[in-house]
């Protein structure tokens, strides 16, 4: 895992935000999502790219058509594409396609938890995972590859960018708690985050 604090400063981090705001625009909203069993994610999301990530009662799946308006998903802005592979690069993937950015807010006042899971959605499990963190800071928790593996806390910040590969690339992780008012980059509080994953 390679975390870099404070990767973009705070001009770069309303450019993003401005970004995330058009793509959501464009897809017509942000959804929360339904969990295969049933339960309600305590954050909206919404992806760009060439497919989205979906969660509902039928699984976790990635598809080309976003089922909040039956369109495909806004197009991968050029910028985002340039940031995640120059971030990637610092961790020697100069073949890094980022097919996708999904996008998830978290509201001050959510339960703003999202337990402990792995990223096993994507066909090719190799690539790396990048994360982009804006607003609010969040209390995360990332463990092994193995649900029982002690886990480590982290504090991830409106500007820092985490990436996640090798061996940490499967490694089980939470968000455990954001933590309101530690950042006045959003109006109402909150925290946005921006994971980039190259699926196939
Ligand atoms: C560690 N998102 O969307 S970002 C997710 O803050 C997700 O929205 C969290 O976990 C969020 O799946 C955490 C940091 C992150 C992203 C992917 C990872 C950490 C990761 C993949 C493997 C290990
Ligand atoms: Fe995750």
């Amino acid at each position: 895992m390679l975390h870099l604090p404070n990767y973009f400063n705070l001009a770069q981090q309303q450019e993003l935000l401005t970004i995330a705001r058009n793509i959501a625009q464009l897809n017509g909203g942000m959804t929360t999502p339904t969990m295969p069993n049933g339960a309600r994610y305590n954050c909206s999301q919404t992806s760009c790219g060439l497919v989205g990530w979906l969660s509902d009662r039928k699984g976790y799946r990635y598809s080309k058509i976003n089922p909040e308006n039956s369109q495909p998903f806004a197009a991968m802005p050029p910028q985002l594409t340039e940031i995640a592979q120059k971030l990637a690069l610092l961790v020697d993937e100069p073949h890094y396609q980022p097919e996708t950015c999904l996008i998830n807010f978290y509201a001050a006042n959510c339960k703003s938890r999202l337990g402990l899971h792995q990223d096993n959605t994507e066909q090719n499990l190799k690539p790396c995972i990048i994360s982009i963190s804006l607003g609010d800071d969040c209390l995360f928790s990332i463990g092994g590859n193995n649900r029982k593996d002690p886990t480590t806390d982290l504090i991830l910040r409106s500007g820092d960018a985490l990436i996640l590969h090798g061996d940490s690339r499967l490694a089980f992780h939470a968000v455990k708690k954001i933590l309101p008012g530690t950042s006045n980059l959003l109006k109402n509080n909150g925290r946005l985050n921006l994971t980039f994953r190259q699926v196939y």
